[in-house]
């Protein structure tokens, strides 16, 4: 058995959530947090038999997009603030952020 965790975009979550259920993999969704922007996303723990996994890559492929985002550094990128001026930079979000983990014992009660 194998866990999948996805960590995608807000905006596609809803769409994950119903061709994942359509698709026949039950998941827990948990609200996230990206460590780089600082902006909520959503991370999808998906648990399935190890036959399933490609299968279910192609779920989250097909309904996970790439967004460009645009991001304000916070803090001047050479430390000093006297000649900080803060421009956005934009950076490539997505579409999906995926891990695949073993799992030794799974039980529903
Ligand atoms: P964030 O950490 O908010 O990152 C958002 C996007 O910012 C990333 O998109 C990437 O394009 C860029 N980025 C992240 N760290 C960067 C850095 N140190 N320097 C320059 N650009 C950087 P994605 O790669 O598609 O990641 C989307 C979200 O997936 C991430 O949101 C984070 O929540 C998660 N993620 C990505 N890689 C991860 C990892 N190795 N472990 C855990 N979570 C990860």
């Amino acid at each position: 058995m194998k866990m999948v965790m996805a960590v995608v975009q807000d905006k596609d979550s809803n769409r994950l959530s119903n061709a994942l259920i359509q698709s026949g993999f039950r998941s827990t969704k948990l609200a996230s947090t990206g460590g780089f922007l600082k902006a909520g996303n959503t991370t999808f723990m998906i648990g399935m038999e190890d036959d399933r996994v490609s299968e279910v890559f192609v779920v989250i492929r097909n309904n996970c997009k790439v967004r460009d985002q645009l991001v304000t550094p916070v803090s001047p990128m050479g430390g000093t603030t006297d000649s900080y001026i803060p421009f956005p930079v934009e950076v490539q979000v997505g579409g999906a952020t995926v891990f695949v983990l073993p799992i030794e014992r799974f039980e529903h009660f």
